[in-house]
């Protein structure tokens, strides 16, 4: 049976749910994330305020400046996540097989369901119609034989949108679309690729395997595949994380090097050793730094070879923030380190070469000793400076707001 994957999500979802409560804001530029006045970003603009340029990230002075007349509210998250579940518990009337992906966000998996509503196209129809006249919301949805085509389908039906992907027309549906659509493509993989005459979807497609795997390591695999509309990842409940990550917001704020930089080593070891407790690898190791005006960036790297030494992760995030901070003169508030595009950790040691081989043993005796004697029994030069700062256990540092995410 050919599969009939759907991707839905709300649109405007933080400011509709305000209009749903507040008919008068309907039609309207409207914001969700603060007023105008204070520090802080969008985090949701009606569709009317988009057309003035306004765009979730961007600064709410910003925002105001380009479309001074827009609403401001600043929005109740306790409010957002009850409309969530409802949105869910809508979705998993429909199909058993659903995966959240965020809070407006989800897939489902309706291979078979033809038969119930008459066509899945129906099925989505119906969908929409119980999100509207329930929630008073409206979705956007994507139907292919695909996570990934899925969810480009229902990026590109945005607003109140539905748009089916037969099955077998993947790859003439994804051809003459710019590269930046596909998932993980950034400004940098944009670059890159641009740079080796790669614009469009259908061209990367065509690129020799090894091309793209010489210039973006792992990811230049998972790239190919997505390109020609090959993915076969499963509906379901998201158990494997896709990424993990550690950051921590000091108490106030610095630009101390040296605490930025033990800090960092304190998270990369704490998120290594989750890592390899997992027995995933990492392609990729981001950065993010939160300044005291609140501008928070992430960095990130694609490793060409994937990774799970707590060196590895800590070098490359150095790298990244080293690279950051040359010139920088605001103060920061918070500082992150996390890894994704995570693969499992198969015992490659043929190819690595024999330093690699090294750090591997060498991190796995202190995983060892510290299961057993607890973190703070092996501490690394560089985090001995935090030992002034953080109280410490036998479970290691607590830090001022520790935070662990997917
Ligand atoms: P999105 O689905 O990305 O955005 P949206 O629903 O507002 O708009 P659309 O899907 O039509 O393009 O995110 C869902 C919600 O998550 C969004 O309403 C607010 C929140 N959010 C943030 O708080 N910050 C962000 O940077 C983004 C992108 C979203
Ligand atoms: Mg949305």
């Amino acid at each position: 049976m050919t599969r009939r994957i759907m991707h839905i999500d709300l649109d405007a979802f933080f400011v509709s749910v305000e209009q749903a409560e507040n008919p008068e804001l309907k039609g309207e530029p409207v914001v969700v994330g603060g007023r105008p006045d204070r520090r802080g970003v969008v985090a949701s603009a009606s569709y009317e305020a988009r057309a003035f340029g306004l765009r979730a990230g961007m600064p709410l002075v910003t925002a105001s400046r380009l479309c001074p007349q827009a609403i401001f509210i600043e929005g109740n998250f306790s409010k957002y996540r009850a409309a969530s579940q409802k949105f869910m518990a809508i979705l998993a009337d429909f199909s058993p097989y659903l995966e959240p992906v965020s809070l407006d966000e989800a897939y489902l998996d309706a291979t078979g369901f033809e038969s119930i509503h008459g066509s899945i196209h129906q099925m989505a129809e119906n969908i929409k119609q119980r999100i509207g006249s329930e929630l008073g919301l409206c979705a956007s949805m994507g139907i292919a034989g695909s996570k990934v085509v899925a969810k480009i389908a229902s990026e590109l039906s945005k607003p109140d949108g539905l748009l089916e992907v037969a099955a077998g027309e993947e790859r003439f549906f994804l051809a003459p679309l710019p590269i930046a659509r596909l998932p993980g493509v950034g400004k940098k993989t944009e670059r890159i690729l641009n740079g080796l005459g790669i614009n469009t979807t259908g061209k990367l497609s065509t690129v020799p395997l090894a091309t793209l795997k010489s210039h973006l390591g792992v990811f230049g695999e998972l790239l190919h595949r997505y390109a020609s509309g090959i993915d076969d990842r499963e509906v379901g409940p998201p158990t494997a994380a896709r990424s993990i990550s550690r950051e921590t917001t000091f108490a106030e704020d610095t630009k101390n090097r040296r605490l930025l930089e033990a800090t960092l080593r304190y998270l990369s070891e704490r998120l290594g050793a989750d890592l390899r407790q997992r027995g995933k690898q990492a392609g990729c190791v981001t950065i993010k730094l939160r300044y005291a005006d609140f501008i928070t960036i992430t960095r990130r790297h694609t490793l060409s070879q994937a990774a799970d030494s707590d060196q590895t992760i800590f070098d490359t995030g150095l790298r990244l923030l080293n690279k950051e901070l040359s010139g920088e003169k605001r103060l920061v508030r918070l500082i992150g380190i996390g890894v994704s595009n995570l693969v499992e950790a198969g015992r490659q040691l043929a190819m690595l070469d024999s330093s690699a081989q090294r750090l591997e043993q060498l991190n796995r005796a202190i995983d060892r000793i510290r299961n057993k004697y607890g973190f703070s029994a092996i501490q690394t030069g560089r985090t001995l400076l935090l030992k002034d700062i953080f109280p410490q256990s036998d479970e290691g540092y607590t830090l001022h707001t520790p935070s662990l995410s997917r």
